[in-house]
């Protein structure tokens, strides 16, 4: 049976929920981030902001060097994520199969929703103007018959935009998509597809299975299916993500909690040697565990993107601690930090088996 599959993306998130808060920053340049004078990071900026080249993930001092009027407001992720939890609401009127990227992204799968009369594409306009009455920023959304096309979809009339792939258009809408659209396809493989003279899905075409089995390795067979729109992996409400993360067992119990929290600079830079020896991990949440001198062990979490900027992981942090800790207030034996990771390209690791 044919899917029918919603992906939403909030248009820049942080940066739209500021200026929202901020009317007067309407129509200026705005990012979200750390600051330069502790080589913070940006995670977003708005649209005006992109026109000077100002990029997520980039940083602070050199965006202010791209565009010296840039507005930088700090990072206000308990915001953030009261309005993602809220959007979630939205998305849940609809169905049960909501599978969240981030904090402002996610797949629903509405093959069985009998709202508007089941049009996939009138829910997902029903969705972005829900979210922008009650929140007045913009999604935009990408309609199709699987979680890649949808994906891709979403990003095609950004920012303010709903895209629709149906069935039959499908192979022409993939024809002449640039292969860097592809999940998994990073620059290095970009470029080694270039070197073939495969730019576009269409390219692609000409190639059998083994052939592209023998040049990419066991991403060849995904390529194949990729370039004819195929994608079999179901929207997974539950999927579990990796984690990386480092301990401490104190000699002596910590006994209050600024006590506690001298022992995190020492496990942050730990964490950050572990993460920086794994190429092209992407940060998908941070939580903390605290085992009480009782032996009572609890944890805190915050789900959510993140790049590593130092001074805002801190932040959180201290934050999560704070949450743990305050939930038996007692002599602490062993503070713990760490990351929900995903391998950049791993979308496609996903096991097959749910198929
Ligand atoms: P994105 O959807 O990637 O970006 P965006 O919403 O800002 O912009 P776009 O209009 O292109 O969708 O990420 C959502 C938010 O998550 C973004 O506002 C900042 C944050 N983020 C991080 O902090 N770290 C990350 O690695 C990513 C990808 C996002
Ligand atoms: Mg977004």
């Amino acid at each position: 049976m044919t899917r029918k599959i919603i992906h939403v993306d909030m248009d820049c998130f942080y940066a739209a929920v500021e200026v929202r808060d901020a009317p007067e920053l309407t129509g200026k340049p705005v990012a979200v981030g750390g600051s330069p004078s502790r080589r913070g990071v940006l995670c977003t900026a708005n649209y005006e902001a992109r026109r000077y080249g100002v990029r997520s993930a980039m940083p602070t001092a050199t965006a202010l060097r791209h565009c010296p009027q840039l507005i930088v407001l700090p990072v206000q992720m308990a915001k953030y994520r009261e309005i993602s939890s809220d959007i979630h609401q939205i998305f849940a009127q609809y169905t049960n199969l909501i599978e969240p990227l981030s904090l402002d992204e996610a797949f629903l799968d509405v093959s069985d929703c009998l709202e508007h009369q089941g049009s996939a594409s009138r829910i997902a306009e029903a969705i972005r103007q829900e979210i922008y009455k009650t929140h007045k920023i913009t999604a935009s959304a990408g309609v199709s018959i699987n979680k890649f096309l949808a994906k891709v979809a979403s990003d095609w009339q950004k920012p303010d935009g709903l895209t629709v792939v149906p069935p039959d258009n499908v192979a022409a809408f993939v024809q002449d998509l640039p292969i860097s659209k592809l999940f998994g396809v990073g620059p290095v493989t970009a470029t080694r597809m270039h070197r073939f003279g495969i730019r576009s899905c269409g390219d692609l075409l000409n190639y059998s299975a083994e052939d592209l089995q023998k040049h990419f390795g066991s991403f060849g067979p995904r390529l194949f299916q990729l370039a004819r729109g195929e994608d079999h992996r179901p929207v997974n409400p539950s999927r579990q993500r990796k984690s990386m993360s480092v301990e401490r067992t104190f000699s002596q119990d910590r006994l209050d909690l600024p006590q506690l929290l001298e022992s995190l600079p020492a496990l942050i830079d730990e964490l950050k040697r572990r993460f920086e020896k794994q190429e092209s991990l992407q940060i998908q949440g941070v939580v903390v565990k605290i085992k009480f001198a009782d032996f009572q062990q609890t944890t805190a979490s915050h789900s959510g993107r993140y790049y590593w900027d130092q001074a805002l992981l801190e932040n959180e942090y201290t934050d999560l601690i704070q949450q743990a800790w305050q939930r038996q207030r007692g002599p602490v034996r062993l503070l713990g930090i760490g990351l929900m990771v995903q391998q950049a390209d791993d979308e496609f690791e996903q096991p097959d088996l749910f198929v």
